[in-house]
């Protein structure tokens, strides 16, 4: 994208209101603004607060009352807002246990469950605002999570998939397998994965997550942006679910992850930290997207099977490559 001529990269900082409309003022004419700037890990949003509110809650108010002081108001407005919001709307048992199907949509109550997620509420009530108060095109989308080789590396799925291609690697290192790991004749640290070829042992570090029983509803991150600019063709501004209707735990996703490196039991290769587990958690996460497909004509492409094959796929042949 860079080398794109009509790409401009332009310096400056979400928290800092003089920054934002300092580069507004020089965009005053664009047709379409997407905010996706935000500290977006949950779990650090616990150990900075501070920072993730004004990344994430704040930065959305500079963006707007920028364009509110600027004359903006024709220029459509994209937040990103997250299905986060939701929290602990939905108890795991109650979900799966009820005899009827539970989903997030567009008028369940928001519960958050985290400084991030209280900060995506504040971002998505002011776009609200704008759009009932200014009259503003300004739409959010209630994003779901989504994921792909591009992910960040230390969300779960990107987590896990990094890690099996670090180890399929590691397994390819030329070293034959012994069978009968057994063998050994020392006590074996728990927290590692032994071969042993000859009178060599070789060790690597087990995959160290958290809790394994949440539920979230994974989509690709490709087909979600579509549906975020899908939004601002729209006559008129809204708020949107986006997700794929339905929803794993990350059990789930191991096991579809492993398998497709030929690995069916993969209870020796993750040990469970506390060090992963959140102060509170987001239990069950079932995206309805009724609205989306009815009034933008916006389908996910790919399924979860699919989506996980994909960053396997992709992890597997970066590692390969590089000369780790
Ligand atoms: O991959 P995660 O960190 O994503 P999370 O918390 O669902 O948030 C993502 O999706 C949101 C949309 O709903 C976005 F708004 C947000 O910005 C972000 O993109 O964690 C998913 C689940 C959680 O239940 C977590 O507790 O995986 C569980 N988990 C278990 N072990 C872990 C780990 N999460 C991480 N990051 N790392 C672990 O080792």
């Amino acid at each position: 994208i860079l080398n794109n001529e009509n790409f401009n990269l332009a310096q400056g900082d979400i928290t800092d209101a003089f920054s934002v409309s300092r580069i507004l003022k020089e965009y005053v004419h664009v047709d379409e603004i997407y905010n996706l700037a935000a500290q977006s890990h949950v779990a650090v949003s616990f150990k900075q607060p501070a920072l993730t509110w004004d990344i994430t809650g704040k930065g959305c108010l500079n963006i707007l009352q920028s364009m509110i002081d600027l004359d903006m108001l024709s220029v459509r407005f994209y937040q990103a807002s997250s299905s986060e919001m939701y929290g602990k709307n939905f108890d795991t048992r109650d979900s799966l246990l009820s005899n009827v199907e539970r989903y997030q949509d567009e008028e369940t109550k928001f519960l958050p469950q985290s400084p991030y997620a209280i900060a995506k509420c504040a971002a998505h009530y002011m776009t609200r605002l704008v759009r009932e108060g200014y009259g503003m095109h300004a739409s959010a989308g209630i994003l779901f999570n989504h994921e792909g080789p591009r992910r960040g590396e230390t969300f779960v799925t990107r987590k896990i998939t990094k890690w099996i291609g670090e180890y399929c690697k590691w397994k390819q290192k030329g070293i034959r397998l012994t069978p009968g790991v057994h063998d050994i004749d020392f006590t074996p640290n728990p927290d590692l994965i032994y071969r042993v070829a000859h009178d060599e042992v070789k060790t690597f570090p087990k995959l160290r997550l958290g809790n394994l029983e949440a539920y979230r509803d994974w989509g690709y991150a490709g087909d979600y942006v579509e549906a975020m600019w899908m939004m601002l063709q729209q006559e008129s501004p809204d708020d949107y679910v986006i997700c794929t209707g339905k929803t794993h735990t990350i059990r789930e996703f191991l096991g579809v992850a492993f398998s497709h490196v030929g690995i069916k039991d993969w209870s020796n290769c993750v040990v469970q930290d506390p060090e992963f587990y959140r102060p509170a958690e987001v239990d069950y996460l079932r995206g309805c997207n009724d609205k989306a497909v009815d009034k933008l004509g916006w389908t996910p492409k790919h399924s979860f099977e699919e989506l996980v094959r994909m960053m396997v796929d992709h992890d597997v042949k970066k590692h390969r490559n590089d000369n780790i």
